[in-house]
């Protein structure tokens, strides 16, 4: 049977006008990235391990116009300005370079049905979104690697976004990234009655973005080889708690894990505090309830909202108490399936 040459397009453009509509999730790590070893190609010192939260979702159309001019760019009904939109340029690029042909401007759209300000992690899922969007619209046929490698060049923890449920971002080790993507270990079905609740406890924009924040710490903080090491053996440490889907060892780790990160981000020059007084009334909180038998640890990405990891049969209690400590909102998700194409 005949078969194309790697890295061209599996299917021929009708014409030269193509559109393709992807959904992705976002994800929460359990085992965080944090600091780069190559900005360009946006690759890790270390690996990580996240989970997808459905029913969260971001969902890019993308259509190459095969016309001459600018890139498009609509993101939550705006025209997309300065880096925002110079990101998704900057993939689309990619997506026409491996094409090879003259796929031309593209129109692209983009709306999340989450805040984008929530801390939530958007990029991840807008970035997969847009990968599987602009690769498919482009002829490709889906490839769940290739998709990963490049929502990476938009933002590292999209790369986690591609597949559902439980993902690891293997750090790789070849200087061109192309063995660091993000690799599905359970699907979503594996643990449905995980929770990830979400304590909105601000919605202020974080002072100091994650790209700049895991930059100075890798640049600064005395302490981040010792982070890059751990991190990599946790993510080992955990898989086997997620296969017996133990919330008990899996907790302790997010936690340990999540502790670490803003340990080693403190000690930065200058330092880096992503928690607020209302943040850490929650981690309180949560160690009080363990103590009364509840089952529930939390995690914090770069932002002052902790999402706490529950069972279904404990969501009901843990919501409760997020609002009476400061919580305005609380999002509650579950392991989220695959970025699909709609
Ligand atoms: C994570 N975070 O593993 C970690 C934990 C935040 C804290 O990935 O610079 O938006 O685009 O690669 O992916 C957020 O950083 O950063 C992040 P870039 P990204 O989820």
């Amino acid at each position: 049977m005949f078969r194309e040459p790697a890295g061209r397009p599996a299917r021929a453009l009708k014409g030269n006008h193509v559109k393709a509509t992807a959904k992705a999730h976002p994800n929460i790590a359990l085992v965080k990235y944090w600091g780069k070893r190559n900005e360009r190609l946006i690759l890790p010192h270390q690996s990580s391990l996240s989970v997808t939260l459905g029913p969260l979702s971001v969902t890019t159309s993308v259509e190459f116009t095969g016309e001459r001019g600018d890139d498009d760019v609509r993101i939550n009904g705006k025209d997309a300005q300065g880096s925002e939109r110079s990101r998704v340029v900057e993939l689309l690029g990619l997506v026409r370079k491996e094409h090879g042909g003259k796929l031309g401007a593209a129109r692209m759209v983009s709306a999340g049905d989450f805040p984008a300000a929530a801390g939530l992690a958007s990029s991840a899922a807008a970035f997969a979104a847009l990968a599987v969007a602009a690769r498919t619209a482009a002829g490709f046929d889906r490839d769940t690697k290739a998709e990963s490698i490049l929502a990476r060049r938009g933002s590292g923890s999209a790369s986690r976004s591609v597949q559902g449920g439980f993902v690891r971002w293997n750090r790789g080790k070849r200087p061109d990234g192309r063995d660091s993507f993000g690799e599905q270990l359970f699907d979503a079905k594996h643990w449905p009655e995980l929770r990830m609740l979400v304590g909105m406890v601000s919605r202020e924009e974080k002072e100091v973005k994650s790209r700049d924040g895991m930059r100075g710490t890798v640049e600064t903080s005395p302490y981040y080889p010792a982070w890059a090491k751990d991190a990599e053996a946790e993510v080992k440490r955990i898989i086997p708690f997620i296969k017996r889907r133990d919330l008990e060892a899996v907790g302790a780790i997010a936690e340990k894990n999540a502790w670490r990160m803003h340990a080693t981000a403190f000690a930065a020059d200058p330092p880096l505090c992503y928690l607020k007084p209302e943040t850490l009334a929650v981690i309180q909180t949560c160690r009080e309830l363990r103590a009364k038998g509840l089952g529930v640890w939390f995690t914090l990405d770069a932002g002052p909202n902790p999402v706490l990891l529950t069972s279904a049969k404990d969501e009901a209690k843990v919501v409760k108490v997020l609002e009476q400590h400061g919580a305005r909102e609380v999002v509650r998700c579950h392991p989220g399936g695959d970025a699909v194409l709609v």
